[in-house]
């Protein structure tokens, strides 16, 4: 669990709101996935904007313990099931604005890619960017879930 998040929300003094991201080490479908969230009080994880992705990926590679491989794919929370070619946000039924696809995604393959994940493509020069692609829904990959902390200001 990054606990990094939560802790800054804490200093902030009229923060009201804040998340935190955990990843399980599992892998399940997308559908699956959500019900692991939402079974800790939490979502797949809803990222609207750069800076948020930044967070997701720091929440990505500080999971990473004991050697396993973090540089693979992860089921994040939007999907076009209701409406192919519109993203929506499971968390809050938004429709994704924000949305930074990978080289040649969303490519839809096999007409049946519909939920999103973030993975890491290599960087011309070294290292990674993490982009999104559509993916089968019922492929199991590893998962972000994110929980809304709430923080009330003492008197
Ligand atoms: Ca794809």
């Amino acid at each position: 669990m990054n606990r990094t998040i939560p802790i800054l929300a804490a200093l902030l003094p009229f923060a009201s709101k804040a998340e935190v991201c955990f990843i399980p080490d599992i892998t399940a479908n997308w559908f699956e996935a959500q019900e692991i969230c939402q079974s800790w009080g939490a979502n797949l994880v809803t990222i609207p904007n750069n800076s948020a992705n930044n967070a997701v990926v720091e929440c990505i590679l500080a999971s990473s313990t004991g050697g396993n491989n973090v540089m693979t794919n992860y089921w994040i929370g939007a999907n076009d099931l209701a409406r192919p070619g519109t993203l929506k946000w499971v968390s809050n039924g938004k429709i994704a604005t924000f949305i930074p696809w990978g080289p040649g995604e969303p490519n839809n393959a096999g007409g049946s890619e519909h939920c999103v994940n973030i993975q890491p493509y290599p960087k011309d020069g070294g290292g990674h960017v993490w982009l999104w692609n559509d993916d089968g829904c019922y492929k199991k990959f590893k998962f972000i879930c994110e929980q809304a902390v709430t923080c009330v200001q003492e008197p």
